[in-house]
């Protein structure tokens, strides 16, 4: 009677052990889980920060308004805006944003025309080309940097570095060290009432 009751009491230890061994593999399933899902609700959040920011910014640039401090820059204006709208949890500098002005919505990412002698649908070195962003040479993207004039189009973006809070997720991203590059932007035409608007010069 005494060597079944110790094996009785020897089974149940192991039943115990296995319960716990179960429970913390399903317990670091359940942290890991969550620890994703926070992750990604966070990054989510940030670029919903930055959207709201860039589409603020751009508000404030279709009027062609100058900051009101003439030391600070165009960029700085609209990186404060963005920063304003990131509630300490988004921090954009000036250099991470850019504007691209396009004669129209249209044109946003495409190349400079150009005639394509050798109908071979790719430009090739001596075909005539519109110079739109006059910078002398073809390119891929017709869009040339600035505030953009009357009645142009401005894609607004900016890039902002999302750290991660654990870095766990950086490998499937793909980013590195826990940062992952966020971009948003927006695409927007100036009012008609600004001076210039004749494209790049
Ligand atoms: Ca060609
Ligand atoms: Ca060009």
């Amino acid at each position: 009677m005494g060597r079944l009751r110790k094996r009785l009491l020897d089974l149940r230890r192991e039943e115990d052990g296995a319960t716990a061994v179960e429970f913390a593999i399903c317990a670091s399933t359940i942290i890991i889980i969550i620890m994703v899902i926070l992750e990604i609700a966070m990054m989510m959040f940030a670029n919903s920060l930055l959207e709201g920011g860039i589409r603020e910014a751009a508000r404030f640039g279709i009027t062609g308004a100058n900051p009101d401090d003439p030391d600070i820059t165009r960029e700085e204006r609209i990186a404060d805006i963005i920063n304003s709208h990131g509630i300490g949890l988004v921090r954009v500098a000036a250099s991470d944003i850019t504007t691209m002005v396009y004669p129209d919505f249209n044109s946003i990412g495409n190349p400079e025309p150009w005639d394509d002698e050798n109908d071979n649908g790719e430009y090739d070195g001596g075909e005539p080309f519109t110079d739109m962003n006059c910078n002398g040479s073809w390119d891929e993207d017709m869009g040339f940097e600035g505030a953009g004039g009357s009645s142009e189009v401005v894609l607004y973006t900016v890039n902002h570095d999302w750290e991660m809070m654990t870095g766990f997720l950086n490998h499937a991203f793909g980013g590195d060290d826990g940062v992952i590059s966020l971009t948003a932007s927006v695409a927007v035409r100036n009012e008609p009432i600004l001076n210039g608007g004749t494209g790049c010069s």
